[in-house]
């Protein structure tokens, strides 16, 4: 499997989680400006998308888009996600909240001509979506329980973006997960190995 990824951006995700995994894995870099891998070749032939995360399967195929990535590496790994019950969906649940209130919502620190107001509004919406989470983390270590899953990695990165990109106020049951996944060999070694001190 190769990881196509931009160092700090949401491919973050699925590094740390493919690290978890202990499935064997290589990574590329993408510059998403030139649409080009490092080792040059045209990003859009590739993932035609254009954005990272991409993932090279082992069969030729790419897959794409964060929620099927990491839900693939779980699958594969045989691990990172709970079982039984509703686990399955409350997995999905979690995953579908990141992405689409919590990822989509740091589009204006993204986007170089959003408004200071822009930048406001999306402060106080992702201050409230991630309020959520201080509720579920009153219970247990992470988001589905006491084990760390995919969600976890996913949460993380945007943690990462509130605290470097966004200034985004976290609260302290968020600041003490974040700084839990920081401790972790995964994300250190993530991080390290995107050249993020
Ligand atoms: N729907 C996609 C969104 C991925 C995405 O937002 N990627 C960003 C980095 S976090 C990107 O590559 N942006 C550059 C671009 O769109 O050109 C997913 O969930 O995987």
């Amino acid at each position: 499997m190769k990881l196509y990824y931009s160092p700090g951006a949401c491919s973050l995700a699925d590094h740390i989680a493919l690290i978890e995994s202990g499935l064997p894995f290589e990574t590329e870099k993408v510059d998403l400006k030139a649409k080009a891998t490092e080792s040059d070749k045209s990003y859009t032939d590739i993932n035609p998308k254009g954005y990272v995360p991409a993932l090279g399967l082992d069969d030729g195929g790419v897959l794409t888009e964060n929620i099927a990535i990491l839900s693939y590496i779980a699958d594969r790994a045989g691990q990172l996600v709970p079982t039984g019950g509703m686990a399955k969906f409350r997995t999905l649940e979690a995953l579908a909240y990141i992405s689409s209130e919590l990822h989509k919502g740091f589009k204006p620190f993204f986007t170089p001509d959003a408004s200071d107001d822009d930048k406001a509004k999306a402060k106080d919406a992702l201050g409230e979506r991630f309020s959520l989470f201080e509720e579920v983390l009153a219970g247990q270590n992470f988001v589905l329980g006491n084990s760390f899953t995919i969600a976890d990695s996913y949460l993380f990165v945007m943690l990462f973006w509130a605290k470097t990109k966004a200034d985004v106020p976290v609260p302290a049951r968020l600041t003490a997960f974040y700084d839990r996944l920081m401790a972790r060999d995964s994300v250190r070694k993530a991080l390290a190995d995107e050249g993020i001190s």
